[in-house]
């Protein structure tokens, strides 16, 4: 498929540098980019040129790169101009190549034709995004692992799996008098087992990714003095937020990324949870609670030299959170044999004490990263496809273990296959795809 429009962009970041690149893609790249260094291009080498204006006078000279339609990054002719890495002089190419006759390209836009060329699936394209803006080691590493394909082609395995079922049954339809048994004496039910099972692995890795790429959220939720406030300051390293032995210091959600053992952290600092009659306060605690609603963990700090009150069970119970860390705060103010929870975790921000404890509980919940090679990133998005895809085929398994009956098991299964779909684009709605490729930086 080709556009009708040639497309350019300054594709290096903004700012000064030794070289910036202006990336042209489209049926026009090549003439315009002729037109801009006054000769010819041959493809697949890298040719020294001078770039001129209007009035033929050079704007800058570097480097130029022809790849021809289809060994190209987005399957059309592409060209890269790599001049000198100056702001002005990336401006006046652009305007340049536009005057001949390119556009500006749309955010995303070159990984959008990618996709559209057969280049690379969605996940793929998603995956170049994710690997230019990873956090950590352990991220770029994942994202690169599906833009090698890995999680695409386990989602493909799937896609296979399920269809391959879907048309022995749908066979088995078709003798309709014979369905029953057809099906009964079949593997059918193993079959669907084995995807079922594939699928729940997939999905738990998919979700390590997703951590991975929108780091793993935290909240530090406690009564007011707990310390909330000086373990984000400790784990961020400076003073984000504002410490004060005055009860109710912190009103607004504090938010900080921070990378643990190569984990992403997105922690989230809130107001001491009480009953209050000032406003403010009680905005702040309306926004702890909802802070604490959307994350992943709760590290619940309780002050150690008062322990553990009627009030924190209060709120312990109200938090009702599966993934809580109880952690006392302020141990270097108690004597070891003063512990009233001789199993708890006790942690001080002037010592540093049981900190590495507290890491390793709250990385412990996402896999070792750095560890674990199969891990590839994923999206939100993806998480939702195969979550849908996973209830469809439990539900294919119910259907076929109480009725054996084969239509309503092949109606589940063609809806698992369009959910998985989704996910490498093969079944995509105009909608999200622009959504996708809108995140995407300009020049990608
Ligand atoms: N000795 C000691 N004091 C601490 C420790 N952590 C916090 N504090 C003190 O406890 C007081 C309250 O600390 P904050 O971090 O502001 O507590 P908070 O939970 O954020 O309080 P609010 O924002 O009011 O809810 C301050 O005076 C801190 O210096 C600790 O590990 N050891
Ligand atoms: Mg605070």
């Amino acid at each position: 498929m080709t556009s009708p429009d040639t497309i350019a962009a300054i594709a290096t970041p903004p700012g000064t540098g030794g070289i910036g690149i202006v990336r042209l893609s489209g049926t026009q790249a090549l003439a315009i980019a002729e037109k801009l260094c006054q000769s010819r291009l041959a493809p697949g080498s890298i040719q020294f040129r001078s770039f001129t204006d209007a009035a033929g006078v050079a704007i800058d000279h570097g480097l130029c790169l022809f790849f021809k339609s289809p060994h190209s990054f987005s399957g059309e002719d592409c060209v890269e101009i790599q001049a000198h890495g100056g702001p002005i002089v990336l401006d006046m190419l652009l305007e340049r190549v536009c005057a001949l006759g390119a556009r500006l390209a749309r955010a995303g836009e070159f990984s959008e034709r990618a996709f559209l060329n057969g280049k690379v699936d969605l996940t793929q394209a998603e995956a170049i995004a994710d690997l230019i803006e990873s956090g950590s080691r352990a991220a770029s590493r994942a994202a690169m692992r599906s833009l090698e394909g890995r999680f695409s082609q386990q989602v493909n395995e799937l896609v296979d799996a399920v269809v391959e079922l879907r048309a022995y049954i749908e066979a088995a339809l078709d003798f309709a008098e014979e369905e029953i048994d057809f099906l009964a004496n079949s593997d059918v039910g193993q079959r669907l087992d084995a995807t079922l099972n594939q699928l729940q692995t997939l999905l738990l890795h998919a979700e390590q990714g997703r951590t991975l790429q929108e780091g793993l959220a935290v909240a530090l939720a406690g009564l007011p003095n707990a310390g909330k406030s000086s373990l984000l300051n400790y784990l961020a390293g400076y003073e984000a937020a504002i410490v004060t032995e005055i009860e109710g210091t912190t009103r607004d959600v504090l938010r900080e990324h921070i990378s643990l053992r190569g984990i992403p952290i997105r922690i989230n600092d809130t107001a001491g949870l009480r009953e209050s009659d000032n406003p403010v306060e009680r905005e702040g605690i309306r926004r702890a609670w909802e802070s604490i609603g959307q994350a992943d963990a709760v590290i619940y700090l309780v002050d150690a030299t008062k322990g553990f009150t009627d009030a924190d069970q209060r709120i312990v119970e109200e938090l009702g959170k599966t993934r809580l860390h109880l952690v006392y705060s302020k141990s270097d103010l108690l004597a070891a044999d003063h512990r009233s929870d001789p199993q708890g975790l006790y942690l001080s921000t002037l010592t540093g004490s049981g900190m590495d404890l507290l890491i390793d509980r709250i990385t412990g919940q996402a896999a070792d990263f750095n560890q674990d090679n199969h891990i590839f990133m994923a999206r939100r998005r993806h998480v939702d496809a195969l979550q849908r895809a996973l209830h469809c085929l439990q539900q294919a398994t119910r259907s076929f273990a109480t009725s054996r009956s084969g239509e309503l098991v092949a109606e589940d299964l063609r809806a698992a296959q369009q959910s998985l779909n989704e996910i490498t684009g093969e079944f995509t709605s105009d909608d999200l795809l622009g959504k996708i490729f809108s995140s995407f930086c300009i020049g990608k």
